[in-house]
């Protein structure tokens, strides 16, 4: 079958919950995806940051088989030897005291809720726990983190709400000042908004929240689904105001794209809370997700993939300013999370650099254009999507 074939498929028999561009990959290997007729496509949204590792990395790949050659899932009623090795290395690598395992990023974020409401009960006292997200947040699509949602689109007839969060210009820490009461247990952002088209909040903000969790005994969780694990040129985004956050919620690059692997990254003090029987789920933690989640972790830290997002970001970055049109608003990013602001809809650039010159990149809010390769990129593939870029936009 070629590749109309198949849209017409999935077209007939899918639920239409997204706008794909009409590319139809077959395989994928490294920061290259190839379609059914063998074209290939140069990918810059990383499945949106979860592949920082490159496409079916081997290493990855050669865990993830090993272990189901094994055992895949003992469930959390028994114990196995790779979760526990997993909760160690995790741990170290990102220097947490405590990991609660969960699938998708949209679990970790709710098992963060969760969390943080249990803390504000049993550890602060508040009547009715509180907790402050941002204006422009994405946190996943779950009825209670869309409830916090203020864009229409995620948040529309899927009433009634989650009560108890608050909404804070982002990057506008007297916003958020103005929202803390007594019954604040929390407050959940985005160190730079992924889904919002990569805002980066003004250098300081996220040392002002620090303090101002500090000061009012309000824990700090981070969501990390998509800056984490080397995006933004560090391992966490954090890492940039050198702030430690109380809890962070990670995801996506946590498996390098093999299976959905998430989880929660707090304190024994905050994590030690919950008893038996207080949460879970059957497929977290599993002996698969751990073994992969270890191999992935090995993947970022031994081939140093912060670094390398941290110098060629910067590279591209510099790159990408020279492009001249009146209709980019602005170009911004940090280390390889970098976005194409545009006075108008962006779509037709993302469809132009995918049929004429094989890059991959999708629109975010209709005007912004994401940028993310997977973390392995070189130089030499960054110079040539950049002749992309620039015939494309300079064309226009
Ligand atoms: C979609 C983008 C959206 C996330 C952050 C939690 C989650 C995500 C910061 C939930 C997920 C994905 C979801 C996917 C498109 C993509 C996305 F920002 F990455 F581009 F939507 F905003 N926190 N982001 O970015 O993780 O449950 O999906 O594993 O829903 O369209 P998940």
């Amino acid at each position: 079958m070629n590749s109309n074939e198949y849209i017409q498929i999935e077209n007939e028999y899918g639920a239409h919950n997204y706008k794909p561009l009409d590319v139809v990959i077959d395989h994928a290997e490294g920061v290259y995806v190839y379609d059914v007729e063998g074209k290939r496509y140069l990918d810059c949204l990383s499945a949106y940051s979860a592949v920082n590792q490159g496409h079916c990395h081997p290493k990855i790949m050669q865990a993830m088989v090993n272990q189901a050659k094994k055992v895949t899932l003992t469930s959390r009623a028994f114990r196995n030897n790779v979760l526990p090795l997993y909760y160690k290395k995790l741990c170290e690598v990102t220097g947490f005291e405590m990991v609660l395992p969960m699938n998708t990023g949209a679990e970790a974020v709710e098992t963060a809720i969760k969390t943080a409401r249990k803390w504000g009960y049993q550890k602060k006292g508040v009547d009715k726990a509180e907790i402050i997200v941002c204006s422009g947040n994405f946190h996943g699509r779950t009825t209670t983190i869309i409830s916090f949602s203020t864009d229409k689109s995620a948040k529309n007839d899927f009433a009634p709400y989650t009560d108890g969060f608050k909404i804070a210009e982002y990057g506008d820490i007297n916003s958020m000042k103005k929202l803390v009461t007594k019954n604040t247990a929390a407050v959940l952002i985005e160190p730079i908004q992924g889904e919002a088209g990569i805002k980066i909040p003004p250098e300081g903000y996220l040392k002002d929240v620090r303090k101002l969790c500090t000061d009012n005994n309000i824990l700090m969780i981070l969501d990390e689904i998509q800056t984490g694990f080397s995006r933004t040129g560090k391992l966490f985004a954090f890492e940039h105001e050198n702030i430690r956050p109380d809890m962070v919620t990670v995801g996506k690059a946590l498996s390098g794209g093999f299976y959905p692997i998430s989880a929660v990254l707090s304190s024994k003090e905050i994590l030690g809370l919950f008893k038996p029987g207080e949460h879970g789920s059957t497929f977290g933690g599993s002996p698969l997700a751990a073994a992969i989640a270890m191999a992935a972790l090995d993947v970022i830290i031994d081939e140093n993939l912060a670094e390398n997002s941290k110098i060629l970001g910067e590279y591209f970055l510099s790159r990408l300013k020279t492009i001249k049109n009146p209709k980019i608003k602005e170009i911004r990013g940090r280390g390889l999370f970098i976005a194409i602001e545009m006075t108008i809809p962006a779509r037709k650039y993302c469809e132009a650099l995918c049929k004429d010159y094989g890059i991959l990149v999708k629109e975010t809010h209709e005007g912004t254009i994401r940028i993310a390769p997977p973390l392995v990129i070189t130089k030499e593939q960054l110079d040539e999507a950049f002749e992309g870029f620039k015939a494309v936009f300079e064309e226009d």
